[in-house]
């Protein structure tokens, strides 16, 4: 250290004598290890960690079970701290569905990718919500089969380039993306739709603040809950890891804003997108 005008600086004209450590452990309660293999930059983690924050803060840790679909999220399941089911491509809803009917006591959440939700297992979601199950499914919409390889999937955005569509994803070809959260909102099974986004600061708030709602109105036992997360995928994508967030405003945040679609529970203040902010 050296002293300058009474204050001690540090000197970074040679190498530090003292190798970095850890001050802190910022690992949630929920999430048994805090490395993970997933990429840099990827939104997925992000997203797992509010989801397990919500459920540590409203103390549902012994009464959680979350159904894992497959895709690059699946490598949380053998990493967090409450029951856990692997459920087959798409099957999700269905798994937690038996689940909650066979102990309405459970809080069950579904994680699942696009591809997973909206290619693989799109009935499977949409009777759940129809039928008003008492589940919260959550979305992981990055817009590409992510674990596979940066396919288009149902979700990917009219011009988004994925690795089958290199010249960008056009109505002609590949037809026009499925809006999930939207048409999920037009169910009447469903008490609590929101679209959320993990790509600034600001958003992982409102974010979590919808899952918290979600899982909320679960408890009321009202009906359907369900959050689509837009998340980062830079390796599927082909951009720069720091480019990430604004190309995903720029792709699936255009067609897809955030905010609240659907919210029939009795404290509810509005339906409208103003209500998390
Ligand atoms: C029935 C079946 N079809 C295909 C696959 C291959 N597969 C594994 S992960 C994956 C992509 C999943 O994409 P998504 O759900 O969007 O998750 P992401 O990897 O983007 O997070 C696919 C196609 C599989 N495991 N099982
Ligand atoms: S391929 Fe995409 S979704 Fe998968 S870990 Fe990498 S950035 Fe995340
Ligand atoms: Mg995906």
């Amino acid at each position: 250290m050296l002293e300058f005008e009474n204050r001690r600086i540090v000197d970074t004209s040679r190498p530090p004598e003292v190798p970095v450590k850890l001050v802190d452990d910022f690992t949630p309660e929920l999430i048994d290890v805090g490395a993970h293999h997933l990429c840099p930059g990827c939104g997925e983690p992000i997203a797992m960690r509010l989801v397990m924050e919500v459920l540590a803060e409203q103390e549902l840790k012994n009464r959680a079970l979350a159904v894992f679909g497959i895709g690059c999220y699946t490598a949380f399941s053998n990493n967090l701290d409450c029951e856990v089911v692997q459920a087959l491509h798409g099957r999700a809803p269905s798994v937690a569905t038996g689940a909650k009917r066979a102990d309405p006591n459970l809080v069950t959440f579904t994680v699942q990718g696009d591809g997973d939700m909206v290619n693989e297992g799109l009935q499977e979601v949409l009777h759940a919500a129809a039928r008003g199950e008492q589940i919260t499914c959550v979305l992981l919409n990055n817009g590409v089969f992510g674990e596979t390889g940066g396919h288009m999937t149902a979700t990917t955005t009219i011009g988004q380039r994925t690795k089958n569509t290199l010249e960008g994803r056009n109505t002609d070809d590949h037809g026009h993306p499925i809006r999930i959260a939207s048409l999920i909102a037009e169910l009447e099974g469903a008490a609590f739709v929101a679209r959320g986004a993990v790509n600034n600061a600001g958003n992982v708030a409102r974010t979590k603040r919808m899952v918290e709602r979600a899982i909320e109105v679960q408890l009321l036992g009202i009906g359907f809950t369900f959050v689509e997360i837009l998340t980062m995928c830079p390796t599927g994508w082909f951009v720069e890891t720091e480019e990430a967030p604004a190309y995903l405003d720029d792709t699936i945040g255009v067609a897809n804003s955030p905010g609240v679609l659907r919210d029939i529970a009795p404290d509810s203040q509005s339906s409208s997108s103003t209500t998390i902010s």
